[in-house]
């Protein structure tokens, strides 16, 4: 049959109706799409409120108590509401079944329902800030969060209850997928390393988000009846909580990291038109860090009294950590070697994370150095390494996927020049806004607090101002993908040209992917067969 006859997914009904109770993993993906964006947007506008608060030493723009809800608000809808489901339910639900060679994910009911928690845990997380909002932080520390805090815990952590069962169940089925629906051919080895990633992802969802959802119920139970788990006068223990919460946090930063990096890996290899270099290595590190990743969790609390051996040991577990991180960024850095590179938009934002995250990951050293850590703990240092990974990280990377399939997903093109615009000034503006809080850290300034000493104002100025330019290049992609939605010219099916399944259906593809079953019979990242090159090392770069 042929394909470009069949309707495209976008056509198959445009009712309301079709879209709040569709089955098509790219429909569902694009709700997720709006959803995230929405959170994305609150998130930010708190942001943009305690970056003007921080402007000047004194605390004249909100009250002590109205900026730490400001904070908490946007740590908690970051997390939970933009980066965890970002990649995974964007993405990983969009392209899981197009990659490999599958007409939907295993459990299509399943993924309907798991956006459906996703946005009722949302609505309640949005529901509390009317309320009022929470004060403990997006880390629900006890005893604050059970015996002192008067804002309202119980609706904030309710809702993030909710929204872990949506990771459970969109882990779980990405699971079944990748095991049972491959076409004939797609063999493990062969699996494009975005795949991988979100199998890894998926790994940790399924593990370690129980374990947050049975924590944030204790604390639910704790602030509503007499129990005491938490509770030092009733015998329980304050500490057990941060040990519950970052056995799952820790490897729920994988669950950022992962998927971004399973962008990078596709992205990379189609830009510098080479097969990406050290596959089965990309592919092993995943797991590898999926795996030591829950072995970790007590680099965040060795000033919490924790046993000194206890500290020594979780020090140097959270060095090996680094380890399969480091051998990611190698294997790209070997990849773009000799390439043709192309420096269009998604290999803007794709270059931007290498570098980004390196530092990010190096600063991760440093915290996880037992020595050092008890000197920067709690201070602006570490609020520079994780935005150095989360943001500059996932988020560049979540741009660099928005850029890359765009055209896949709307069968359109985006404005190239405005595009590349955007990548540099997100980049600059994200230095900006992040260096100097290195710096600060260092000196001292502990986070969490709405003044400052007078000789901190300068580097939270030049903070301030960069998040200002940040801001500016986070609106021009809206900006003008909403103008390519309708009026840019239509991309055809492989604009880039690029390999992997998902380029050789039309534009945006027809509700089932494939018009039959696809045989896979080429290698993955067949760049060199596409653009007739050798792989040899020392072959002249055209
Ligand atoms: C190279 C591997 C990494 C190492 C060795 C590392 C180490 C650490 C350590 C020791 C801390 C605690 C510092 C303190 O509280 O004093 C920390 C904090 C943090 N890291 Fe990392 N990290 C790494 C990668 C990552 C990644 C990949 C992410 C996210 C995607 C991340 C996100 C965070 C967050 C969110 C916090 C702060 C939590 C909080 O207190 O609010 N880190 N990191
Ligand atoms: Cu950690």
């Amino acid at each position: 049959m042929n394909e470009t006859a069949l309707p495209n997914y976008l056509q198959e009904g445009t009712s309301l109706g079709s879209w709040l109770l569709t089955r098509d993993h790219k429909r569902i993906a694009l709700l997720y799409m709006f959803a995230i964006t929405f959170f994305f947007v609150i998130g930010g506008i708190a942001a943009t409120f305690f970056r003007l608060e921080l402007v000047t030493p004194k605390g004249d723009l909100v009250e002590a108590a109205t900026y730490n809800r400001l904070f908490s608000l946007h740590g908690i809808v970051m997390v939970w509401l933009f980066l965890i489901p970002s990649i995974p339910a964007v993405f990983g639900n969009f392209l899981v079944p197009l990659m490999i060679g599958a007409k939907d994910l295993a459990f299509p009911r399943l993924n309907l329902l798991s956006w459906y928690l996703f946005m009722a845990g949302g609505t309640i997380i949005i529901g509390s800030a009317v309320l009022g909002s929470v004060d403990t932080g997006w880390t629900f520390y006890t005893p604050y969060s059970s015996l002192y805090s008067n804002s309202h815990v119980v609706a904030a952590v309710t809702g993030v209850f909710i929204v872990g069962f949506s990771s459970i169940l969109t882990g779980l089925n990405f699971i079944v997928t990748i095991h049972k629906m491959r076409a004939p051919g797609m063999r493990w080895g062969r699996l494009p390393l975005f795949i991988w990633s979100q199998y890894a992802t998926s790994i940790i969802n399924v593990l370690a988000t129980p374990v947050l959802a049975m924590t944030l119920a204790l604390i639910a139970l704790e602030n509503l009846t007499d129990l005491g788990i938490f509770n030092p006068w009733k015998g329980g223990d304050p500490l057990l909580f941060q040990h519950l919460f970052w056995f799952y946090s820790h490897p729920a930063v994988y669950i950022m990291i992962l998927p971004a990096m399973g962008v990078v890996s596709e992205v990379i290899t189609c830009f510098a038109r080479k097969r990406v270099f050290g596959y089965n290595f990309i592919a092993g590190s995943s797991l590898a860090i999926a795996f030591i990743g829950f072995m970790v969790w007590g680099h965040h609390m060795f000033v919490s009294g924790q046993s000194p051996y206890a500290g020594l040991v979780f020090s140097f577990l959270s060095m090996l950590v680094a380890v399969p991180s480091a051998i990611k960024v190698f294997n790209w850095t070997t990849t773009l070697y000799q390439g043709s590179i192309l420096l269009s938009a998604p290999m803007l934002y794709v270059i931007g994370f290498i570098g980004l995250f390196t530092i990010g990951g190096l600063t991760g050293i440093f915290v996880a150095t037992l020595a050092i850590d008890v000197h920067v703990h709690d201070t602006y240092f570490v609020v520079a390494h994780f935005h150095y990974i989360m943001v500059g990280g996932a988020v560049m990377a979540y741009f660099g996927a928005l850029h890359f399939w765009w055209p896949k997903m709307f069968g359109r093109m985006y404005p190239e020049s405005w595009a590349r615009l955007a990548a540099i000034m997100i980049f600059v503006g994200f230095n900006l806004t992040f260096f100097p809080q290195f710096v600060l850290g260092y000196q001292g300034m502990p986070r969490r607090y709405h003044s400052y000493a007078p000789e901190f104002q300068v580097w939270n100025v030049l903070s301030s101002a960069g998040a200002s330019i940040l801001a500016v290049g986070y609106l021009l992609p809206f900006i003008y993908m909403a103008w390519s939605w309708k009026y840019a010219p239509r991309s055809g099916p492989n604009p880039w040209p690029a390999t992997g399944l998902e380029w050789q259906v039309p534009s945006p593809p027809s509700k089932d992917n494939f018009s039959g079953i696809p045989h896979i019979e080429d290698e993955v990242y067949a760049y060199d067969q596409l653009f007739g090159k050798s792989d040899e090392p020392h072959s002249a770069p055209s």
